[in-house]
């Protein structure tokens, strides 16, 4: 069974009503929309540019095919998608789910570049295989699949699976491009890649330089995040392995490829809890040490939590805080973020609930705003700073989030009236 089926068949429907949904007061906030056009289900991903001036946001069509991108200044104010976007990207009609994207100079020429990641139709049997392609930029205007520089796929065996970062893994200063390995059938989930940077070269379709691997049953790099975790000048990986439900820390050196396995956070009895579904690090919890938070959204009835744990040398980790809500399907840790929104100080921590469609009833999604820091031990979801909610429909408010200091972006995918992204700045509580 693959993680993800695994994950979807094994919660067990509750008959628990969910409880009457208690948003705050209105936040003292500027809160700009950005609508999608008719159809498109537009925010299953949204990711800042590396440097924090524009995001990148997916859509996907009513099959959920045909990934289009869409690359939108961080101050863009309320209008449409297509007003806003300086470039806009869409995918051969025939491509399935936009699984990922990030925008970055990874060629190091001083324009942005974009990477996208789908799943590509490549026979009548819909066997998929998973291809990450790369925009070289400037990115400007309405790109295509032919505007495609290069595409990568794994082999004939593995696939570039669902998760892409850039952030300098090996530790000479330049960044790099890491992604996760999956089977084509992503029944199996066991390494992480990374092609070190500067990713240059026309046209791309040479192998990565170096993976992360381990055994398949551990669904290693389900999702992982790459954080600075320590002394050394490399960023670090956060890898959720989804299989044997832990979160492991890796230093992703070349020289320490082979080991891979320096943290390792397991959680007894928490079967289906999907640890890992979102990850975060920073320093929310009054500490002097770093943070990696960890959301489990298909906790205790699918009403999810997230804990956080500190991170020592070593890069061991100890548990020092955990948020749990008890709605049932609310899903609370689909989705987080970690950054100063209230520019106190303090960084804050952002929790998205946007519900269960797979077996609750139909709610609008929330998110939950705690202002740090957060003190350390067990917390309760209702004691968030404030409690968003943006409409009354289904609309899956919180399933996607990208934040700096003082800006927060949230997607609404499922927003009947296509308020698919919503931007909330100077945030107060
Ligand atoms: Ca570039
Ligand atoms: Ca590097
Ligand atoms: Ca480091
Ligand atoms: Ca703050």
């Amino acid at each position: 069974m693959s993680w993800l089926a695994g994950w979807l068949l094994a919660c067990v429907p509750s008959d628990a009503p969910a409880p009457a949904p208690t948003p705050s007061e209105p936040l003292q906030t500027s809160t700009s929309v950005w609508t999608a056009p008719p159809g498109l289900g537009t925010g299953q991903v949204v990711r800042l540019q590396r440097g924090g001036a524009t995001v990148a946001v997916s859509a996907l069509d009513a099959f959920g095919a045909a990934p289009s991108v869409y690359v939108v200044p961080v101050s863009a104010a309320s209008g449409s998608l297509d007003d806003l976007a300086t470039a806009t990207f869409t995918n051969h009609p025939t491509t399935q789910a936009g699984f990922d994207v990030v925008v970055a100079d990874l060629d190091a020429d001083g324009a942005d570049d974009a990477l996208v990641l789908g799943s590509l139709v490549t026979d009548l049997l819909s066997e998929n295989t998973s291809v990450m392609g790369m925009l070289a930029g400037p990115l400007e205007g309405a790109l295509s699949a032919e505007d495609l520089v290069g595409a990568w796929g794994g082999g004939t065996t593995r696939s570039y699976a669902r998760r892409l970062s850039v952030a300098d893994v090996s530790g000479d200063g330049v960044d790099d491009l890491v992604v996760t390995i999956a089977a084509l059938d992503f029944s199996e989930l066991n390494g992480i890649a990374v092609f070190e940077g500067p990713v240059t070269g026309l046209p791309i379709d040479g192998p990565h330089d170096y993976e992360i691997s381990t055994d398949a049953e551990v669904g290693y790099g389900a999702n992982f995040l790459t954080a600075q975790l320590d002394d050394d000048p490399e960023h670090e990986l956060i890898v959720q392995a989804a299989t044997s439900q832990e979160v492991w820390l890796t230093d992703a050196r070349r020289a320490d490829a082979d080991s891979g396995r320096i943290g390792v956070l397991l959680q007894e009895g928490w079967d289906f809890a999907y640890l890992g579904r979102s990850l975060g690090s920073g320093r929310v919890v009054q500490t002097d040490l770093p943070e990696v938070w960890l959301g489990a959204n298909g906790y205790g009835e699918r009403a999810g939590r997230v804990d956080a744990h500190v991170v020592r040398e070593g890069l061991v980790g100890t548990w020092v805080a955990s948020i749990e809500s008890h709605e049932p399907h609310g899903l609370f840790g689909t989705s987080m973020c970690l950054a100063d929104l209230n520019h106190d100080g303090h960084q804050d921590l952002v929790v998205g609930a946007p519900g269960d469609p797979y077996f609750g009833e139909p709610r609008p999604g929330r998110i939950y705003v705690f202002g740090g820091p957060v003190a350390e031990g067990e917390h309760d979801a209702s004691e968030a700073s404030q409690i968003l909610q943006m409409s009354e429909a289904a609309d899956s408010f919180g399933y996607a989030m990208a934040c700096q200091d003082g800006q927060l972006f949230v997607t609404a995918p499922d927003d009947p009236d296509g308020k698919h992204v919503y931007v909330f700045e100077g945030m107060r509580w």
